[in-house]
């Protein structure tokens, strides 16, 4: 099973969509192993967005995803990755396809409600870097039968 990192951005808090983003991921059948509610510190943020260092968009980036509060969850599956970027969406809501979180509820990058990570060592390196081990929990739901064959 795939683990993934999804964060439920500050404006995504703001406006009070982080039921209707939990309920996506959770109706599509990924399991919820880790959750919790933060803040960012700007030292995170330079963390988990290193790779974007020296772009154009780069201060503006950590401006806001240390904005406000966020919901920081790892979510599990067969192919957790692509499953979760698929609900997402593509990075600027104005593409991105009607059903998925950010063609349905986005209109900007730089306001693009949520993240999930993009390869396996993404994920890897994300979920170390807002979980200890021990806040991850290993369960089986009653459904899961039902969901991945
Ligand atoms: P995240 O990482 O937030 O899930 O977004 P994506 O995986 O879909 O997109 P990304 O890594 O290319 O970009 C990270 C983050 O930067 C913002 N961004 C991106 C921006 O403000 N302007 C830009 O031109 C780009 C490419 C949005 C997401």
């Amino acid at each position: 099973m795939e683990r993934t990192l999804i964060i439920i951005k500050p404006d995504a808090m703001q406006r009070g969509l982080a039921g209707e983003i939990i309920r996506r991921f959770e109706a599509r059948g990924l399991r919820i192993v880790g959750m919790k509610f933060m803040q960012i510190s700007r030292e995170l943020a330079e963390k988990h967005y290193a790779e974007h260092v020296g772009k154009d968009f780069y201060e503006s980036l950590l401006a806001y995803i240390t904005s406000a509060p966020v919901i920081v969850m790892v979510l599990e599956g067969n192919e957790a990755i692509e499953a979760a970027r698929g609900t997402i969406g593509k990075t600027n809501p104005i593409v991105a396809a009607p059903g998925t979180i950010r063609g349905d509820l986005g209109m900007e990058t730089g306001r693009n409600l949520v993240h999930g990570s993009d390869k396996p060592e993404s994920a890897e390196r994300e979920v170390s870097l807002f979980f200890a081990p021990g806040e991850l929990l290993s369960w089986q739901r009653d459904t899961e039968r039902w969901i991945f064959e």
